[in-house]
């Protein structure tokens, strides 16, 4: 029997206009839902649309809508095409407002307030409106929503609570016996430092002064707090509590909660502790994604500073705007949206780096096989490499995607498309084309070729959609269900027609580019507070685009401080000598007010080694040293783990 894997994303304010940043969670939890279901798990992908509370109500009032569940379905009409757009294949959507739902969570609250774990109270404290969170005067920070800065309003109705408190020991058991439950390990941290050791507090779970909810069955004043509502979808979308169970029983409980890291603390500690009181098993795992931001915000409908999924997968393409998503972010990281970033990676990656060894092969089989597939007669050692990287792809990515690496994952896969480019550069086959005699090599070559770049498409089911598609299809093969059977090399069969197609992706002019869609951005939110790119980082619209010869010509190593001083007569620098690889540089930085000399010694440090020596303050520099900086601070960029002195950075 085929194990199962229940994936979820969190369900989505139905008040929103969507946009990159809400599209992360969804795209990554696709990616993961798809090469599950490939490879070969039972695979149940949940998401939906919250569509209760206050925040809701207000959003449509402001609209002018009075009706707010007509104000919902457009909004969730777009929702849904724009999960369209972006390919989401989910198995379930659930809308907060569909009857068996709050059938389902009405009967949650009884079972609750029966059993104790709900009882009846007042509520005085602060309310965060866009948040939907209750917080008291002690949480607030400067006065503010400690979760989003925002003010909060004073709430005092009577209320029904649930007994949280009850549940902190059993919850730091869970966190202490399941170091993994919550992943990144930094929000695991911050659930145990800032809420489980001080203390849980009882948490309101009714509105008696708000009407857009679910009513609590037996006191309908009161509607049940928004995200008691919202986390019960979770179950509430197999049948928990309805006259058809059958998903629940088969897909409870979750394999994967996905979410941004805003709303990790409903989900690993409210929500497990429902769960308890209710004598359910909790889900198996959390993984909180970080922010993408736009101009040094993040990314939000209330500010502004958003960017539209329809206008860059219209201009780009729909596997442009994934790849960039699952690729460019480092997972669990937060990232600056930048549209040179974006294009930078389409460039490199989708139209140099697989477009370039697409039309490579299919053009040489055209012009040397007639367009079909040759056998590969005469193998050579030089082969094995690549051979081994094809061979070794389902192993590298699984892992990776078993441990939600899910960017080092594409990066496996772009492993093998770069080792085939570097293996064309290196057999020459249009060299080998001008010799009969060397006919059974280059049929070897440019078989290898093809059948890396299958195996290359393969993996790329669960991350792109039309892309892998379109290459598999010059191949004469098609998209796999699974990955059993089409994986190994030497699949391919000789003698299969062999497409030649119009380029993957075109090469974009990215300064070109920029400037223009920045004006189409900014005419569109013009009246939303817009953010543009040059706005947003002012700097790079000064920079010239540079050409990878130009780039070629920087040295750049990593370095090992030995020695660092402060350079009299100057609060800014410090003079550095720096071991890059059996060679001494000495190297003035404008550091000293960001580092002690001392804290420096022996660290691993990146530094541009062939810049012109010039001397500052009478010594002379050797060289630069990299940092990031920002208006507050300047930080020193350091490989991620240790390297030699020396070690070239490319
Ligand atoms: O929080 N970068 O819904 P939501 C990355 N209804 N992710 C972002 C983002 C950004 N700039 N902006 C939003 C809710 N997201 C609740 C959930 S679940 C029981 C209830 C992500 O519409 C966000 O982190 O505000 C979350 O994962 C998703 O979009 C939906 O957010």
């Amino acid at each position: 029997m085929k194990k199962k894997y229940f994936i979820t994303t969190p369900i989505y304010y139905a008040n929103g206009t969507w946009h990159l940043g809400t599209c992360y969670t969804s795209v990554v939890c696709d990616a993961i839902a798809r090469f599950k279901k490939m490879d070969g798990y039972d695979t149940f992908f949940l998401t939906g649309t919250d569509e209760h509370g206050q925040k809701i109500e207000k959003s449509a009032l402001k609209e002018g809508q009075t009706d707010v569940k007509a104000f919902i379905d457009d909004k969730v009409a777009i929702l849904k095409d724009v999960w369209s757009l972006l390919n989401i294949n989910y198995d379930k959507f659930i809308r907060t407002t569909d009857d068996y739902h709050k059938t389902a969570v009405q009967k949650i609250f009884t079972k609750l307030f029966n059993k104790g774990d709900i009882y009846k109270s007042e509520y005085e404290g602060h309310y965060c409106n866009p948040c939907e969170a209750f917080w008291t005067a002690g949480q607030l920070k400067d006065g503010k929503c400690p979760d989003c800065g925002r003010p909060t309003e004073i709430a005092k109705e009577e209320s029904y609570f649930f007994r949280l408190s009850k549940y902190q020991k059993q919850l730091e058991d869970l966190f202490e016996e399941n170091p993994d439950f919550l992943l990144p390990v930094s929000r695991r941290n911050e659930m145990l430092n800032n809420f489980l050791r001080p203390g849980l507090q009882d948490i309101c779970v009714s509105r008696s002064s708000s009407k857009w909810g679910i009513e609590v069955t037996f006191d309908r004043a009161h509607i049940v707090y928004v995200w008691i509502d919202a986390l019960t979808n979770y179950i509430t979308a197999l049948g928990y509590e309805s006259s058809d169970d059958s998903l629940f029983k088969k897909y409870w409980p979750a394999d994967l909660h996905m979410m941004g890291k805003e709303i990790v603390r409903f989900h690993a500690l409210i929500w497990p502790a429902l769960l308890m009181a209710l004598d359910i098993p909790l889900p198996k795992k959390l993984f909180a994604h970080g922010w993408i931001y736009f101009g040094n915000e993040k990314m939000s409908k209330s500010l502004g500073n958003i960017i539209d999924p329809f206008i860059l997968s219209e201009k780009y393409g729909v596997d442009a705007v994934r790849y960039y998503l699952l690729r460019d972010i480092v997972f669990g990281n937060d990232s600056n949206y930048t549209t040179s970033a974006f294009l930078t990676r389409r460039n490199a990656d989708l139209c140099n780096g697989l477009g370039n060894l697409l039309s490579r092969t299919t053009a040489m089989i055209q012009k040397y096989f007639d367009g079909r597939c040759p056998e590969p007669l005469l193998k050579s050692d030089f082969d094995d490499e690549l051979i081994q990287i094809a061979n070794d792809l389902y192993d590298n990515v699984k892992t990776r995607m078993d441990n939600l690496e899910i960017n080092d994952a594409l990066a496996e896969i772009w492993k093998l498309i770069n080792r085939a480019n570097k293996y064309i550069d290196e057999t020459t086959p249009w060299l080998l084309a001008k010799k009969p005699e060397d006919k059974p090599r280059l049929a070897t070559v440019l078989y290898n070729l093809a059948e890396s770049l299958r195996i290359a498409a393969v993996f790329l089911c669960p991350f792109l959609i039309e892309t892998p598609k379109k290459i598999l299809d010059c191949l004469s093969s098609s998209c796999p269900n699974s990955f059993k059977n089409v994986i190994k090399f030497g699949v391919l069969k000789p003698g299969c027609e062999i497409k030649v197609i119009d380029k993957l992706f075109y090469r974009i002019d990215i300064s070109a580019e920029i400037a223009e869609l920045n004006k189409e951005m900014s005419m569109q939110y013009e009246n939303n507070n817009g953010t543009s790119e040059v706005e947003a980082n002012p700097r790079t619209k000064d920079k010239d685009i540079i050409n990878y010869n130009e780039f070629s010509k920087m040295d750049l190593r990593v370095g090992i401080i030995k020695s660092a001083d402060a350079v009299k007569k100057s609060e800014k620098l410090l003079k550095l000598t720096v071991d890059v690889g059996g060679e001494t540089r000495t190297i003035v930085s404008g550091i000293a007010k960001y580092y002690n000399p001392e804290d420096l010694i022996g660290k691993c440090v990146s530094l541009i080694v062939n810049l012109e020596p010039t001397r500052i303050c009478g010594i002379l520099s050797e060289g630069m040293l990299l940092c990031a900086q920002d208006s507050n601070s300047v930080v020193i960029i350091s490989p991620e783990k240790p390297m030699a002195g020396g070690s070239i950075i490319s």
